[in-house]
Parts: structure tokens; sequence; C-alpha cells
């Protein structure tokens, strides 16, 4: 018999019931537990259901007023999302994801050719996540988007300071008027399940949820059935003949070359209490697509981390 591996061995409540995982070899097979006496512990179903709801609605009620609200974790909103959860511990901050998987457009249309290339120096920060990769001269390849995705949602997810939402549209933005200066700021966001947002046309009203934070950071991709969420109302909200109107859907043809540093340079508080990054700058500044190479996408993210410390703080 030769242990290969140190998985623990773990034990039931009825004693009788030990089960080992160590990887032993017996008569040339291996074998990691005597699976004829394996057995769960017992559990009750409702206990199940229980457990699951009361923390979600604990979490509802927690993160109704928090200190900053993500919406969309695909890759710029995720690299924001570490940023912050890592640097500032002391802020509540919760991440508002439409789809039932985080990722956006990495794990996605990122991950039909699996290799995922970020230009230099995104790799500063693949380092600083622990993320692997192949290095080019002016580039470095990731093995799969996947992975640096999974990676990063794994470590947000363990920060404290931080609770992911997801399968939870941004349907609107609370806004408020400054009565010193008449200027509007954004206070908070209003919410629903995706299910329910998709469905507002096929049945009567249902109620949405709010959250109020004094810091708003929208990563919801360029314009598509969601994207461009917080452009597509601040449009709204600047309409034409008023300072700073702009167009919708003035992104630009792919130059990966001016596309990324305009993103990055451009991340910014757009009205007080919203910072804009990732793709859907691109529809307010109409600057350049700049096709799958994510090192923008990342630095965006963290830019957008130092500018919402800064406006929280202020
Ligand atoms: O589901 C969306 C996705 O995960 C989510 N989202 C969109 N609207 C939302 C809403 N409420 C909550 N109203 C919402 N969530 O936002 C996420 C956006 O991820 P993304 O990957 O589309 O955007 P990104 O800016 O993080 O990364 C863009 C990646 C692209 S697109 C592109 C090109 O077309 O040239 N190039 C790159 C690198």
């Amino acid at each position: 018999e030769t242990p290969l591996a140190s998985i623990p061995a773990f034990t039931l409540k009825d004693q009788s019931k030990q089960v080992n995982l160590d990887a032993q070899y017996k008569d040339g097979k291996i074998s990691f537990a005597d699976w004829e006496k394996f057995s769960f512990a017992p559990i009750r179903e409702s206990t199940v259901s229980r457990e699951m709801t009361r923390r979600y609605f604990k979490d509802l009620d927690e993160y109704a007023d928090c200190d900053v609200v993500i919406i969309g974790a695909g890759s710029a909103g995720l690299s924001a999302a570490y940023t912050l959860g890592k640097t500032r511990p002391d802020l509540k901050i919760a991440l508002m994801e439409a789809n039932v998987a985080a990722g956006g457009g990495c794990h996605v249309s990122g991950a039909l050719m699996s290799a995922l290339v970020a230009r230099r120096p995104a790799e500063k920060f693949l380092e600083e996540i622990g993320v692997p990769y192949e290095e080019e001269e002016n580039y470095v390849v990731v093995k799969h988007a996947s992975l640096l995705i999974s990676t990063l949602l794994s470590k947000v997810l363990q920060f404290p300071n931080i609770k992911l939402f997801n399968a939870t549209a941004v349907e609107d933005l609370i806004t408020r008027t400054d009565p010193s200066t008449g200027e509007l700021r954004v206070a908070g966001v209003v919410t629903n399940w995706t299910l329910v947002a998709l469905n507002h046309d096929t049945q009567s009203c249902m109620d949405p949820n709010t959250i109020n934070a004094p810091v708003i950071l929208s990563f919801t991709g360029h314009d598509g059935p969601f994207g461009a969420f917080s452009a597509k109302r601040l449009q709204d909200l600047k309409p034409k003949g008023t300072p700073n109107h702009f167009e919708l859907g003035e992104m630009r043809g792919l130059d990966m070359n001016r596309a990324e540093d305009a993103i990055v340079k451009g991340t910014r508080e757009i009205i007080p209490g919203l910072i804009i990054g990732g793709m859907e700058l691109a529809e307010v500044d109409g600057s350049n697509r700049m096709g799958p190479t994510f090192g923008a996408m990342l630095l965006s993210g963290v830019k957008a981390a130092e500018e919402a410390s800064n406006v929280h703080d202020a």
C-alpha cells in the first residue's frame, strides 16, 4: 500500500462511518475511500433553503446602505473590486452583476480561444493576483481567460467587505440635486433580479430594490442588451442642449494602441458620485474599440478604485 496524496481523512458524526480520503494503491489499483461504507451526514431539505435565504436577505438588509456599489463584474469591474476590497477594508462594497455568472466578455468571448493577451505593464496586476503568464516583448499571454477571471473572482469573494449580488440587474440610478450647487449627483442604484428586469413589459410592475451609496462605479461594457447601462441613463439625465450632453453609440473602430490608453486615462468621476470605466467609457468618450486585449480593463479597474477611494473621502 502506497499513500499518494494528503487529502485529509474526514470523520462523520457517527464514528463507524469514518472515511479516509488518502489515496492508496492496492493490488495495482488506486482507491480514495471505502465507498461501500460511505454516507453523508443527514440533512432536512428545508434547512438548506433556510441557510440560503436567511443569508441572502440578511445581505440585502446589510447592503441596503453601503459605501460603494460596483455595477458589472466583467474584467474591469472585478479588477476595481479587487483593488478597492484590498486597499480599503473599511469600505462596504456591493458588486452587482446582471448575469448569473461573473466575467462578462472575458469569460464568454475572450474564452472562446482560451488565451488572453494583456499588454505591458498590465502583467504587474497579474503578478499581484498570482496569475501565471508567458512573456513576450510588449505583452504577456495567460493560458486561459477563465484562469484570470476565476482567480480574480476567488480573491474578490474572499474579501469580507465585498458582497456579490449576481443575477441582479441595476435598472436605474438614484439621483439627488445638491441644494447648494444645484448639481446632480448619483446617490445609489435601483436593482431587480435580472429575470424580473427582463419582464417588465410582460408583467405588471414588480417592486425594485434600492441601495444607497455615495460612490457608484459603473463597468457595464459597451452597448448591448444591458451594456452601457449608466451611460444610457446619464444621457437621459443630460438631455440635448444641456452641458456635457453626449450621444450614445459613440464607440469608434478598433485601434488597440489608442483604445487602451484612452480607457485607462479616461476612467474618472463623470458626474458627482458616478465613476465610469472599462468599455462603457468608450460610449461616453467616443474612444476606440480595442478588441480582445485586456490590459486596459485591468488597469481601468485599478484607476477607478483610486478615484472611488478619493471621492469617498472627499
Ligand atoms: O453582465 C454584464 C457583464 O458581466 C454586466 N452588466 C451589464 N449591465 C448591467 C446592469 N446591471 C448589472 N445593468 C450589468 N450588471 O456588466 C459586465 C460587463 O462586462 P464586460 O466584459 O462586457 O465589460 P468590461 O468593460 O469589463 O470589459 C470589456 C471587455 C472588452 S469588449 C472589447 C471590444 O468589444 O473591443 N474589448 C474588450 C477588452
